[in-house]
């Protein structure tokens, strides 16, 4: 068997409302648009995984959040409604997907290994996350790949920054050691916003974009600051300020899915891509990929 390979990994956030935009029959709720500097941006990620061969999708999400350790999705296949607690006006998703049960148990394991507490979720009834339905719809509308999906543990919440993030360091490990076990090819996803400080209210129309932007400037040029780390290659920094930034913006980094992305990745110092910078409700959103080819150049 060859060994396996992670072929690209992104920051590919999951506002609901860019799914709201798109109209997908998935979705009962129906917009004018809305967002499309973020929803072009998605096409561009997808424009540059469109010549890469990929079998499964391994996403880190933050609104599956455990207290008690990492869980990962036990069952084969998942067929619900998730409907989003905040936004239940926007968001009424029918998903149907499948999961790579036999990579995520070789993630758990090797995560195990490492001293991490872990466990696989093996109830048919779990509901999915909006997170990762969002994340992997607008990354592959088509939904002809099975998923890895990995909880948010809030070790940050419990402990701090700096215990969540050695953690995550540990999960990244784990996970490109078992990408690589299993001769598979993965695509990574870390499913979160930037700098998180939103509006309280919602225009009357969600996709009126007159009344959309970044919530103040202090959380832009927090955002700026990491999205220029990424584009210099310099991850290593970039993680060495995440708990400043998070601290000071209530980013979204928080749950722990950017320190995994980047250690699975091995801290690229590879210049990442952004193909697209735009807000949600106020929330700072990146769309950005890190394409491991570049590192052989
Ligand atoms: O979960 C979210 C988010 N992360 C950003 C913006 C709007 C809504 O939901
Ligand atoms: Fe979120």
């Amino acid at each position: 068997m060859s060994k396996g390979e992670i072929v690209m990994g992104a920051l590919a956030p999951h506002p609901p409302h860019l799914v709201y935009a798109e109209n997908p029959p998935q979705n009962e709720a129906t917009s004018e648009g809305g967002w499309e500097e973020l929803r072009w941006g998605y096409e561009r990620l997808r424009e540059s995984l469109s010549d890469r061969d990929y079998d499964v999708i391994i996403v880190h999400t933050p609104h599956w959040a455990t207290f008690i350790g990492t869980h990962f999705l036990g069952v084969e296949k998942f067929k619900s409604l998730s409907v989003d607690p905040i936004f239940p006006n926007l968001f009424r998703y029918n998903y149907d997907l499948k999961v790579d049960v036999e990579l995520s148990k070789a993630i758990h394991d090797n995560a195990a290994d490492s001293g991490l507490l872990v466990k696989m979720m093996e109830n048919p009834d779990f509901r999915i996350d909006y997170g990762t339905i969002t994340s992997c719809h607008l990354v592959n509308p088509e939904w002809n790949k099975p998923i890895v999906c990995i909880s948010s543990n809030r070790s940050k919440f419990y402990f701090s920054s700096e215990v969540m993030q050695a953690n995550m360091i540990k999960l990244g490990e784990a996970t490109r050691k078992a990408v690589e076990a299993s001769g598979k090819k993965a695509l990574l996803l870390s499913s979160n916003s930037l700098s998180h400080r939103h509006f309280t209210v919602e225009p009357e129309v969600p996709e009126d974009m007159s009344k959309e932007h970044v919530t103040n400037h202090n959380q832009y040029l927090w955002d700026m600051k990491m999205i220029n780390l990424m584009k210099e290659g310099k991850t290593k920094e970039m993680i060495d300020l995440m708990p400043d930034f998070t601290e000071q913006t209530v980013a979204e980094t928080e749950a722990g899915c950017l320190t995994w992305l980047m250690s699975a990745l091995d801290f690229p110092d590879y210049k990442a891509t952004v193909h697209a910078y735009g807000t949600v409700i106020g929330t700072g959103n990146a769309i950005v990929g890190w394409d491991p080819r570049k590192a052989k150049i």
